[in-house]
Formats: structure tokens, sequence, C-alpha cells
């Protein structure tokens, strides 16, 4: 090995400036188990074959084309979606107008748990966390003015993939628009819904099923078109390490090879349409190397199934930036943070991207926080200079040596998923969900005891944070105007045309058949969202999780000096069970159709570790249903997590179905995404506490066992 000729003099400098340690002291273990050195030196190349590789040939570490951004600059590609479809058609033209390249989708959660709008499970939901689509009418709004033959759309659904997919395709042909003119993205990849995100509607095999039918579908009919978007995004964002991303990530994608393989396809007709998407946070040079670890890997785990099409093994790949790494507190910074990210992914190769809005952990963004977020990336594309040169980072001792690395230890998760019998096989065992879990509460445990800093969160803190921007809230009469055209919908409608396409699609679900080529007569027919997810709901039944928590992790994560601080919490509910016969108990719940499972996670994992005894609901609860729970299991208090703007709605029913089952001594507090000046309206409603984000467990933990020891033992 070539040694640099002067390391040993650096080697003394560096430790005469560190007063005699060793550089070695300097050295950083990374979350992902790297570990990262203060130097990296031309040695750090040796044996690095992918390095001396060119853009646009294999493996494609240095980028999947030839000129990159030189030639054209990544898809400037904004997620968004709220309250009707004509709000956002109109939001979605004026992006456009202002330098938007290419649509992306936002579905509200009741459109991706397959319910209609006037269905009550999904009172709290609809119109909040993205648009509400019912039927193709809504989805011919929704794109009205904007030419199908020409605009590529993404839309990020799993769930209720058929329905919405035949929506799109069904409105295109009502726009004169050719199947084999679209072009797009349809996030369509279940496995990672089972792992993190939640919205999926019919158990694993039915499924995994749909996925074939529609590569199979769109092989043929739309050869445009890409037919997953392979997410890893979800997982960084409930707390999976970039080299556990990349890792199940890519796992994911060879399922979903096999299963079209098995279906019979074969493989050069299905995976040039294979993409991809990463979530970027904040280790700023981790994500560069992620992206360019992920097309070397991928390339090599498609090896094994002989493609002829180079295109075949070709990582192409959106990112967005992390929507965890924002924070409610001095949320100006929040700018910067994507900034960072931005280049990270830009730096990375991302052939697409979304940059999330400053006001991100408050509610959705508004026409203000959305155009600082796309003049973000506009200013790198047309400022910055940054796109005259493809891989700029190739070569550099440091990014190619991190690429390796992870590399390496993505290859040791994914050898461990193919020995557990693949992605869908790790899945059913808990693995990777652990893994992610486990990852979140050792992030959580360092940002409490401030070893991973985060400005203005616990370090260089606001004496007085003041919110004085505008906050997007979408109105409760969203739902009557979805509903009122449902009916009209409906009425409007021939009936008997409905019915028999209905059948037809229960009979393919049944009896075979391609399930998305089976929805278009129905959607073409004015068959609604719910209906079609029902008709194949009555043979695939609906999927429901069981959910498992991992414990020790958080606490483990603590050093012997700040110990302190949670030993003093389970002393407390050391003494609260001495003195009551039991331990402070707390439900952790999610209502309505919100998937956003990390928070409380955490906090039932955490909490558990401090003393606490916590029962974690179902996913999904109505609000009956929660109160039930915390009764039947007799806890002191209930933990509602709200991250998809249904609290106003939930919460406070949540209180009254308590009330009716004569349990209101029972403390109900809430977290999550709640917008400040929505806390007055709960506290008024019962609510006892309502932590934000980034409120430290050590916090919330202090102030929920006040509420229950003065109630039960002062
Ligand atoms: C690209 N092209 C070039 C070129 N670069 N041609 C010449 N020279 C160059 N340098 C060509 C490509 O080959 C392609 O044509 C066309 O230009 C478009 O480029 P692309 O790179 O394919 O970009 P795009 O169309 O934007 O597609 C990117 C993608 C796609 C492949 C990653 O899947 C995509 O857009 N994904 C977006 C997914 C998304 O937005 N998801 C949101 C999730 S939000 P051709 O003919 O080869 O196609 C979420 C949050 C939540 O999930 O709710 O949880
Ligand atoms: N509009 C815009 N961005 C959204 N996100 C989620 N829903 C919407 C929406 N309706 C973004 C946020 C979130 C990530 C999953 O996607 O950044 O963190």
């Amino acid at each position: 090995m070539s040694v640099h000729p002067e390391k040993e003099k650096w080697e003394a400098a560096a430790s005469k400036l560190m007063k005699g340690k060793s550089p070695d002291v300097l050295n950083w273990k990374t979350p992902e188990g790297i570990t990262v050195k203060p130097l990296y030196t031309a040695e750090d190349l040796e044996g690095l074959d992918a390095t001396n590789t060119l853009p646009g040939f294999a493996p494609y570490v240095r980028g999947p084309m030839a000129t990159m951004y030189a030639g054209r600059p990544w898809t400037i590609r904004q997620y968004a979606g709220f309250s009707t479809a004509k709000e956002s058609n109109e939001f979605y033209r004026k992006n456009l107008a202002a330098g938007q390249k290419g649509l992306s989708v936002a579905f509200d959660l009741a459109t991706h748990r397959g319910y209609d709008s006037d269905h009550p499970r999904v009172a709290g939901d609809i119109g909040k966390a993205g648009v509400a689509i019912d039927s193709v009418e809504d989805m011919k709004i929704l794109f009205d003015g904007i030419p199908l033959d020409e605009m590529s759309v993404s839309m990020t659904m799993n769930g209720a993939v058929i329905p919405i997919l035949a929506g799109y395709i069904v409105a295109a042909e009502e726009q004169g628009v050719k199947h084999e003119q679209l072009q797009g993205t349809i996030q369509n990849d279940i496995l990672k819904e089972y792992l993190t995100r939640n919205t999926y509607i019919y158990p694993p095999e039915p499924s995994m099923r749909i996925i074939s039918d529609i590569m199979s579908f769109c092989s043929k009919e739309m050869p445009k078109y890409n037919t997953i978007s392979i997410s890893g995004y979800h997982m960084m964002e409930a707390g999976a390490n970039s080299v556990l991303q990349t890792a199940f990530t890519l796992a994911d994608g060879v399922e979903y090879v096999r299963a079209a393989l098995k279906s019979g396809m074969d493989v050069d007709t299905f995976a040039p349409r294979l993409s991809f998407f990463f979530g970027i946070g904040m280790n700023f040079f981790m994500d560069i190397a992620m992206l360019r670890a992920a097309r070397l890997l991928w390339h090599r785990l498609m090896s094994q199934f002989n493609p002829k099409n180079p295109k075949s093994s070709m990582l192409r790949t959106h990112c967005q930036t992390s929507g965890w790494s924002l924070t409610e507190q001095d949320p100006y910074n929040n700018v910067i943070r994507t900034t960072l990210e931005a280049m990270s992914a830009v730096l990375g190769g991302t052939q697409s991207l979304h940059t999330n809005s400053f006001d991100e952990a408050i509610g959705l963004p508004t026409d203000f926080s959305a155009r600082i977020a796309r003049n973000t990336q506009i200013i790198i594309q047309e400022e910055s200079q940054v796109c005259k040169v493809v891989d700029p980072l190739g070569g550099s001792y440091y990014i190619e040596s991190l690429t390796q690395a992870i590399v390496d230890e993505a290859q040791k998760i994914i050898d461990e998923v193919e020995e557990l019998g693949g992605m869908a096989k790790a899945i059913e065992s808990g693995m990777p969900k652990m893994r992610v879990e486990e990852s979140a509460a050792r992030k959580q445990a360092r940002i409490d005891q401030g070893l991973d800093v985060i400005v203005g969160v616990n370090k260089y803190k606001l004496a007085n944070e003041k919110i004085d921007f505008e906050v997007r809230e979408v109105p409760a009469t969203v739902r009557d105007e979805q509903v009122a055209r449902l009916k009209e919908i409906k009425a409007s409608r021939n009936p008997i045309a409905v019915e028999k396409a209905l059948t037809d699609l229960t009979n393919a679900a049944k009896n075979g058949g391609n399930l998305l080529e089976a929805a278009l007569p129905a959607v073409r027919a004015r068959a609604t969202l719910g209906e079609i997810s029902d008709a194949m709901e009555s043979v695939f039944g609906r999927f429901t999780a069981t959910t498992r928590c991992i414990s020790g992790a958080y606490a483990s994560e603590y050093s012997d000096k700040n110990k302190e601080v949670i030993d003093a919490i389970r002393k407390r509910c050391d003494n609260f069970l001495e003195k009551t016969g039991r331990r402070p108990r707390m439900l952790v719940t999610k209502m309505g159709q919100d998937g956003h499972d990390r928070g409380i996670k955490v906090i039932a994992s955490s909490y558990a570790d401090l003393g606490f005894d916590v029962d974690i609901s179902p996913m999904f609860q109505t609000p009956a249903e929660a109160a039930k729970m915390a009764v039947e299991n007799d806890v002191h208090i209930v933990g509602a997590s709200s991250l998809a703007a249904g609290h106003k709605t939930l919460v406070p029913a949540l209180i009254e179905e308590l009330k009716k089952l004569g349990a209101d001594d029972i403390i109900v507090v809430a977290g999550g995404v709640i917008p400040p000046g929505d806390y007055d309206y709960l506290y008024d409603k019962g609510v006892k506490a309502v932590f934000g984000p980034g409120t430290p467990i050590p916090e919330s933990a202090d102030k929920t066992l006040q509420l229950i020891e003065k109630k039960y033992i002062q």
C-alpha cells in the first residue's frame, strides 16, 4: 500500500496541535457504524475499482447519464396536494408558471387507504395531508389545463394504487391523450408501507400481485411510465440511517424484480422502468456517498438476473430532503437545512428532487414557504454553476472511500435479508422494522443528551419563540364538498354499468386477470375509489399489522454522565408503583388514517425504558376505539400522536368518547405536528399538555408523570 510520503509528518503536526494526542482520537463513528477519519489521502482510494469509471457506464457510480446535469438538470418536482382537486390544481399551475418542472401529487389519507370521503372512519382526514380524490371527476379537475401528454406526473400512491392509476389513465383518455404518451411515476411500493409508511390496504400477497399487474400493463401500454418508485425516504424518516436506508430499499427492489419474473415477465421488459426514491438527511457527505453507493449496488444486484439492456441495472432516483430534520423551533433555520440537503442530493446525482418547506413541522406548505423551497432548487440550478460538471466530487478521497464503506455495510444487511428469504419474509420476521426503530430511539437519545446538535432545539435555543408567518389550514368544509359531489356522481351515472364493472373487477381479483386493466371500465363508468377498493377487498381482505415495540435502545444510548436525568424519572416511576401498586400507565394511540408511527414508537419504547407501563394501540383507530382501549387497559393517561392535521377533530372526539364511557378521569395529552396556534383550542377541549416536535423525551416524560402524580399521589 502506498502511504503518502509525508504522512508521518502530518501525524506529528496533527498530534502537536492536539497537545500530544494521536489524531485517531478525532475519528468519528457514524450512526451507520462507519469510522470517519479526520484525513483521507490517495491511499484510501486503493482497490476501489469504481472510482475510475465513467458516468453513463456501469456500475453508474458517477451517475446514470453520460452528461448528467451538464446536459439536462434534474427535474424540480415539488410534492404537493391539499384540500379539493380544484385548489390543488390552482396551486400546481401557479408553481409550474414559477419554474417547477414536474408534478408530484400528494393524496389525502382517506384516498391512500381506499375510503371515499363520506366514509365514517375518515371524518378527520379529508383533504388534510393531501388532496381528496373520490372519482375520475376529481382527477379531471386535478389535471385541468395540464397537458398529460407533456407533463410528467408523479403520484405517491401505494394502497389505493389501482383506482388512482386507473383514474389518471382515464382522465388522460378524456383529455385525448393516449396511454403510450403518458410519462411519470407511480410510487406503487407496498413493501415499505408494511415497514414504515403504513398506507397499505390489502395483505402482502395480493398487494404484490397488484404491483406485477401494473408493471405488466404499463410495459405494454405505457412504455414511458415508471411503474414503481422504490422508496427509502420513509425508512429514513422513520429513523433509518443511510446504510439501513440503502440496504432495505435495494432489497425491496430485488423482491419486486423477483415478483415480476415469477409472473412471467422478461427482466428487460420492466426493469428499465423501475425507479427509486431516497431521503436525504443532514450528514452532508454521507448522503452524497449513499446515492453513489446505491447505484453501484443496484447494478451489482441486478447482474444476478442477467439483463441484456443496460438500462435494466441503472438506478435512477428521485430525492426529497428530510422532513424529520426540520424543526418547529426557530423555523427559518430549516431553509438552511434544506439547502444543504438539496446540495447533497445534487452532488449525489439525483434525477428529480423535492425540497421541503421551512414550515414542515407546523403545517402544509403555504404559497410563501413553497416559493422558497422551489427557489432553493432554482438557485442551485441557475445561479450556483454546480450543474456544469458531471459528478464533481468523483475522485474525492473521502467521498469515494465513504461510498465504498456504504456499499460494504449495506451489502452485509442485504445478505442478512437474503438469508431470511428476501425482503417480504424479512418484513414478516420484523427484522427491518426493529432495526429502523432501534436506530430512531438511539438518535433521539443522542439528541436528548445534546450529543447530536440541533440548532434552536437543544443548542442556541430562542428564549421566546414567535410564529409570525402564515400557517396553512385546510377548512373542515372540504369534506362536505366532497360528500356533496359523491352524491351527485352517484345520482348521474348508470348504476347497471357500474355494478357490472365492479363485479368484473371482483371476478378478476378472484380468478386472475390484470387488475389495472379490469379497473379501467369501472373508472370510466364513474365507480368511486372506495367502491373499486371494496370490489377487491371483498376478495383480498384488509391487512392489520401487529404492533411490536423494541426495548432498551433509548436508555442504552445514554452515557453514564447523562444517566442522572433518566434515573430520576425511573425513581419517580418506582415511587409511584410503591404508593399506588401500579406503574404509571400510558396508552399511546394514533387515530384517523395517519400512518406516521416514528413518534409513538420512540415514545413507547423510551417511556418503557424510563419506567412507565406503555400500551400501543393498533394504527388507524377511531376515537371511540382508542377510548375503549384506554378504559379496558385501565391507563392513567392517553397520548394521542398526530402528524396529519387531524388533531382538532380527533383529539376532542377522544375526550368525548372517554366521557361517554365514564372515564373522564383519564388524562389526555397530545403530541406531533400541531401548530402552536391550535394549542389553546386543544386545552379548551380538555387536553392537559401538548408536546410539539422536538420535545426532548425526558421533558415530556417529566410533564406526563407530573400530571399523573398530581392526580394520584399528591
Ligand atoms: C435525463 N434525460 C436526459 C438527460 N438527463 N437526456 C439527455 N441528457 C441528459 N443529461 C432524459 C431521460 O432519459 C428521460 O427521458 C427524461 O430526460 C427525463 O429525465 P429523468 O431523469 O427520467 O427525470 P424524470 O422524468 O423527472 O424522472 C425521474 C425519476 C422518476 C426516474 C426518478 O421516477 C420520478 O420523477 N420520480 C419522482 C417520484 C416522486 O416525486 N415522488 C414523490 C414522493 S413524496 P426517458 O425518455 O429516458 O424517460 C412521498 C412523501 C409521502 O412519498 O407522502 O410519504
Ligand atoms: N404537500 C407538500 N408536502 C407534503 N409532504 C407530505 N404531504 C405533503 C403535502 N400534502 C412532504 C413533507 C413530509 C414528506 C413525507 O412529504 O415534507 O415530510
